[in-house]
Formats: C-alpha cells, structure tokens, sequence
C-alpha cells in the first residue's frame, strides 16, 4: 500500500486528539448519510442488499470472537459447522468427505478453489467464460496461473465445445457460472460436469447470484436448471449469502465434494488451537457466522422460496413494462438481472442517477443493467420505470445516436447525486 502524503510527522496530524462521543457521531454519521441506503429501494445497479434483522442483530454480540482461533470460540465453530452442514444439504453434497467454511464473500471462495486445485493438480492454466467475475483475473494473478478464456453465446451461456478444445495436460481447473454479474446468465453446467469427469479436470462452480436463488426455484424448474453437487463433476463451490441470503457483509461460503483435497493449501500454525491452516485469512469475525446463521434460520428455505417468488414477479414486471417502452432485453432471465438493449446506455444511468436511481450497465452488447434485490418493492420498479420512460424520452438512441459509445476512461459520477459536498482532501484510499 503507497504511503499517503500528509500521513507522516509533517501531516496536519489531526488524530493527535481523542475525540468526544459528540463529534464522533457528527462525522460518522455524516458519511453515513452520504452513503446509499438500501432501504429507500432505489437501488438497482448492486447485488448487495438491505440485511435481514435477524441477521443485524447478532453482529455486535459476536463482535469480538475470532474463528481463525476456533479453539477460543467453540461457540461460533459449532455454529459454522451446522451451517455448512446445512448448505451442503441444500446443494447435494454426498454425505460423506464434503465440507467447507465461510469465507468474506465470493472473491475469496474463487482464489481458494482455484489455489487448491492447482496445487492438487500442479496444472498453470485455468479454463472459464469470458462472463467470469473479475475475482477470477485476481485470482490468476495471485496464483500465477493463465487464463484460457471461452466464449460465451448470445444468451451469455460459456460455449462448451470452445472450453471442451480449450483442456489440455497444462489444466488446473474448469470454471462454470451459477449466475453471470452482467447478465444472470447460468452456463451449460450439466455439459461441462461431464467435461470435467471426461478429463478428469476439476470444475468450481461460482453460484455468487444463483446460490441463494437457483435452489428456491419451483421444482420442475429448478431441475431444469442444475448447478450444485447433483453434478458428479463440480468440486467445489461458491456462494454468497450476503447477496441474495441477505446475510450482513462479509459472507460468503466455500464448499468442497472432498474436504481432503484441501489440504493441498494446508500451512503449520503451531501456536494455534488448530496446529494446521486452510483458507486465506488469519483472523476471521465470528459475527459474520452468526449472523448468517441468524438470517439464513430465521427465513429459512420457505422464506428464501417466498422471496424467489416476489423477486421473479418483479422481474416479469420490469421485462413488460420495458417491452412497453420499446427496449429489448438482451436475453430471458434466468434469475435476478434484467439488461435492456440501448445504444447508449451510459447517458440513461447519468439521468437516472442524478434523479437518486442507481442502476448499472453491461458492457457487450451494450445495455442498462437492472439487478432486483430484496430491497426491491412494486412501487420502486413502477418508479423506476416512470423515470426510464423520462430519460428514454429525452435520450431515444442514446446521446451519439446509433453510434453512441461507453467511454470507458469516463464513469459517471456515482458521488454526485448524494455527495455531502465536503470532506473530499483530493487523496483516496488504496480500495478508493
Ligand atoms: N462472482 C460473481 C458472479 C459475482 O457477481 C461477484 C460479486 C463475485 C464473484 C465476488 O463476490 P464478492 O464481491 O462478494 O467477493 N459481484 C458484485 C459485482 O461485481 C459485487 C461487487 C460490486 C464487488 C462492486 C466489487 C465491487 O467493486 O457487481
């Protein structure tokens, strides 16, 4: 991390000073306003959501237990273990040799499947669709390993006969989606279990979106559409409770068939209860255990059916009312991400964002991204259609007509509609 200037003895030193209660509540509480607040609903550009208060209310008790030290904590161990259980269930694990843990979130999950397999298998090269999160170009970043990139077809599906050419000897993994970030879209997984077992490669499956979604589907449907370990050729597996789980951040969940093939990632910690460490992090909060095991129990899989119900009714509405507008969806959800064609999408989501909507964009084909989380209610889609049709009267093709082009090196800014106005020193953390 670069050293900030000002940060050093010649700085303002402006921590010298304890604060009071006061002033404290003043400037946190000032940045807190200026933050988006999932509870208004209009948020449609994010995967994250307003948590459940079951789920809320368990931080602070937990606050200070750290399950990298299970020993200390076996309160908060026991809980992660019937938790894991219980998703190992809910994506049909073999009983016997599957485990896992909870992790920060998908971006973890994704660098630890991929640094064990390639471990496990010594091969350089991992194969996964052009749709891949960007976690996935971190990971083989970190982890020294090439990419072999696939195609994805019009829907966003990987195209397998492109991943089946791209598996060779140099092979470390095979990488599916449950869920695309642009798109939703869920990849040919039945195809590429066999591929895998066929080759004899590894294949991590990252449910991010469709983990909390895909199992709560009516049955016929959901059978339609297999993603977990009912597939004999997924080896691990990650998903995000604190997206559509609704569980507080950070929570994520990483699953493996074998438990045992992770010990290719296993160090020594001699001074700790556990003498052996597997995963990335040291220190991990408890809290985040609890309190997706309070959000997850306390709607348990009924309510998580209940609200896969309400989101896809809200689906269906955003997809007619935009038909009704005359935008063309780029594909048929799957599950919780619409995207409507537009040659410039980009100048719709400055207008809607200056009107305090916040709604995001797919890069190829180019078109608005509207992702329906739990926060998202019957009223705040009428509105936010009512605002679409304003811009779109405004913007019929977009402010370069047809032509219109994402300037990539130009976001919009995103601070804008919110901002407090002050505050902003002209430096930026690191995550900026
Ligand atoms: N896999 C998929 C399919 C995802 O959509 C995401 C998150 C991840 C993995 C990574 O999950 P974590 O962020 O929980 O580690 N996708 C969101 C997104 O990219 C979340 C997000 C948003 C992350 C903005 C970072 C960010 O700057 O939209």
């Amino acid at each position: 991390m670069r050293t900030l200037p000002g940060a050093g003895p010649a700085g303002p030193r402006r921590y010298e000073r304890g604060w009071s209660d006061r002033a404290l509540r003043k400037r946190l509480e000032r940045a807190r306003r200026s933050d988006w607040d999932f509870t208004r609903g209009r948020i449609f550009g994010s995967l994250c959501t307003e948590p459940a208060p079951a789920g809320r209310a368990w931080i602070d008790p937990f606050r200070n237990a750290n399950l990298g030290n299970p020993g200390l904590c076996p309160g908060s161990s026991l809980l992660q273990e019937e938790l894991v259980e219980e998703l190992l269930t809910l994506y049909h694990a073999p009983r016997e040799g599957a485990g896992g843990w909870l992790v920060s979130g998908a971006t973890e999950a994704n660098v630890t499947a991929l640094w064990t397999f390639r471990n496990l298998t010594g091969g350089r090269e991992v194969v996964l669709p052009r749709s891949a999160h960007f976690s996935f170009v971190k990971a083989l970043d970190l982890l020294g390993l090439e990419a072999r990139w696939v195609r994805v077809d019009a829907a966003g599906r990987m195209d397998v006969r492109q991943a089946r050419r791209a598996i060779g000897r140099r092979t470390a993994a095979l990488v599916g989606l449950a869920g695309s970030t642009e798109l939703g879209a869920v990849d040919p997984l039945e195809e590429l279990s066999e591929l895998a077992l066929r080759t004899g490669v590894p294949l991590h499956v990252d449910a991010a979106i469709g983990g909390f979604f895909l199992p709560f589907l009516p049955e016929e449907e959901r059978r339609r559409l297999p993603f977990d370990f009912s597939l004999p050729g997924v080896r691990s597996l990650a998903s995000d409770p604190h997206k559509l789980g609704r569980a507080p951040i950070p929570s994520g969940v990483l699953l493996f068939r074998n438990l045992e093939e992770t010990r290719a990632i296993e160090v020594p910690s001699p001074y700790l209860s556990d003498p052996r460490s597997r995963g990335l992090l040291g220190t991990r909060p408890s809290f985040a255990v609890a309190s997706t095991f309070a959000a997850l129990r306390s709607a348990g899989w009924e309510g998580l059916r209940e609200q896969t119900r309400r989101l896809r009714g809200l689906v269906e509405r955003l997809l007619e009312g935009g038909k009704r507008l005359g935008l063309e969806p780029v594909t048929d959800p799957r599950l919780n991400v619409v995207a409507f064609r537009h040659p410039d999408p980009r100048v719709l989501q400055a207008e809607l964002l200056e009107r305090g909507w916040d709604v995001s964009l797919v890069q190829e084909p180019r078109a608005l991204r509207l992702v329906l989380m739990p926060h998202a209610r019957r009223s705040t889609v009428e509105g936010l259609l009512r605002e679409l049709a304003r811009a779109l009267a405004r913007h019929p093709r977009g402010r370069g007509g047809e032509e219109g082009r994402i300037n990539p090196e130009k976001p919009p800014d995103r601070g804008s509609a919110r901002r407090s106005g002050r505050g902003s020193s002209g430096r930026r953390s690191a995550a900026g």
